[in-house]
């Protein structure tokens, strides 16, 4: 029934009010043979299949916000051991944030901030034989420690001020102690000044058990006894601190004990999801990343329940395709960009406040790789970010999509962007087969136009464009192709072909 999931939320929250035509009447008026009417026999017989599906718009009907700092990215901890990366330096990389929007969040944590020594007074030489831009961590094995020193976050600040974002910060609880998370804490939040949100005490607490971190008894109950001395000992010494959590590997682990229990004492709650993995795996491949997750969804169930118990907003800080650092041919490549898009709009669809793409280096999920002396290039998964940093300040509109066959690698959403104007964004992942839309809105307007995101191919991994146009040198983006179609009776039609997404405004 996933033809329908699109509109789950709106099911649940207010009822959906009806669909005006039945869908075996629609699904018959638009067959493939009345598209092909009047085509050459020959011609007829070798065009590639083409699916039909309806939207149905109801721009009256509101549904959850796009908050204005929904975008985000996630950094490995260790990266700051090599202070010059997050620094008024790193220009290019800078570009290619800010180029997503001002109010985006960085956050910093991943396996390494459990070995991210909080170090004030840093011997000269400490950080020579760090490598400038930091991998994602494989978790094949403890990371070495590093050094995290005051020149880095004075630096991350003179950074997140460029890009015009603001952090996520996360403390070393795996080998830390709460005094050196008070420490570090207090001279973050003085350096950070308000371009800090917020810490986490901990990343993925709940892997503890079996990586080395703690006791293979660790549990939930020794989890949060340690979370409540780490953040006591930060409360004494920064009362302003605010915190988010249970920031746990499992999409849905511990997420509501712990909204239970420290409701108080959080602003957020937060968790990871990988959609696949481990990368070696042979099973993990685009295909399995385009349909549907059932772990995903059971995870969501819960969230939704712990956000309701708690009236707390949710934020995944971390995600992306790939966990064990992604998978070449999968986790670089344009499917990516299909999966980060469409799972941007299921976190909408359930209220989420924001999302943070685990990245760095030349990680294989990483939306922006490169060094500063190499310079910095986008990947495919960068491009959805791009399309939905157009949406960003807007609001979910209810819609309904109807496919033939309960199509899972299809799906369609409509947004209100900040200025009001209706959106629509369709995604395609069907590697082969083209479909023809309708969308229908109740809305006066007398065109769409298009920015569409396309590649060869969904395996493809470097020619990926939107409106036409690629990502340039420090994130240098520039619609280069006009595409309008024509609204008649609040009804567009065009096709989005196989493997692509289109981004509809209403005009
Ligand atoms: C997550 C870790 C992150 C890793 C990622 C991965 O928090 O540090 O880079 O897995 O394995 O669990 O790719």
């Amino acid at each position: 029934m996933y033809w329908k999931r699109v509109a789950l939320a709106w099911i649940s929250r207010e009822c959906f009010t009806g669909y005006a035509m039945n869908r075996r009447e629609f699904l018959s008026q638009t067959t493939a043979s009345a598209a092909l009417a009047g085509m050459p026999k020959l011609l007829r017989a070798q065009a590639p299949p083409t699916l039909n599906a309806r939207l149905t718009i109801q721009p009256g009907k509101n549904g959850y916000p796009i908050p204005k700092d929904f975008l985000g990215v996630s950094y490995e901890s260790a990266q700051l051991a090599h202070p010059d990366y997050f620094s008024a330096q790193n220009k290019s990389f800078a570009g290619f944030l800010r180029a997503l929007g001002a109010g985006g969040v960085l956050r910093i944590g991943g396996n390494t901030s459990e070995y991210a020594m909080w170090t004030p007074n840093p011997a000269p030489a400490a950080n020579a034989d760090i490598p400038q831009a930091v991998n994602p961590d494989p978790g094949h094995r403890p990371a070495p420690l590093t050094q995290t020193t005051p020149q880095a976050i004075r630096n991350l600040r003179d950074f997140v001020e460029m890009a015009d974002w603001r952090v996520i910060y996360g403390l070393n609880l795996g080998k830390g102690t709460p005094e050196q998370a008070a420490e570090e804490a207090a001279f973050v939040a003085r350096t950070l000044g308000d371009r800090l949100i917020c810490f986490q005490i901990g990343n993925e607490s709940d892997l503890f058990h079996h990586n080395g971190l703690r006791p293979p008894t660790y549990d939930y109950a020794a989890f949060a006894k340690d979370w409540q001395r780490f953040h006591d000992a930060v409360k004494a010494k920064v009362p302003q601190a605010k915190f988010a959590g249970p920031d746990t590997a499992g999409t849905a682990v511990w997420i509501e004990e712990f909204a239970r229990q420290f409701q108080a004492e959080i602003m957020l709650l937060s968790t990871h999801y990988y959609a696949e993995g481990p990368a070696s795996d042979p099973s993990m491949n685009i295909s399995r990343l385009l349909h549907p997750n059932p772990r995903w969804e059971a995870g969501v169930a819960k969230i939704r329940l712990a956000m309701a118990q708690s009236q707390l907003p949710f934020r995944l800080t971390e995600v992306n395709s790939c966990y064990g650092g992604g998978k070449p041919g999968v986790s670089n490549t344009f499917a990516s960009a299909l999966w980060a898009l469409d799972l941007m709009f299921q976190l909408l669809s359930f209220g989420a406040s924001g999302v943070n793409f685990h990245t760095g280096g030349y990680g294989w999920y990483a939306p922006v790789v490169g060094t500063m002396q190499n310079g910095f290039v986008a990947r495919p998964e960068y491009y959805a970010l791009l399309l939905f940093s157009q949406l960003v300040g807007g609001q979910m509109v209810q819609s309904q999509l109807d496919t033939a066959n309960s199509d899972p690698l299809l799906v369609a959403y409509a947004v209100k962007n900040a200025e009001g104007n209706l959106q629509t964004v369709a995604i395609n992942k069907h590697s082969q087969k083209d479909v023809r839309f309708t969308l229908q809105a109740n809305h006066p307007a007398q065109r769409v136009s298009v920015q569409r995101l396309i590649a060869p191919s969904l395996e493809d991994e470097t020619d990926v464009t939107l409106a036409a146009a690629p990502v340039g040198a420090d994130g240098a983006w520039r619609s280069s192709r006009t595409e309008r179609i024509a609204v008649r009776d609040g009804m567009a039609e065009l096709t989005i072909p196989s493997a692509s997404a289109a981004l509809l405004s209403w005009e």
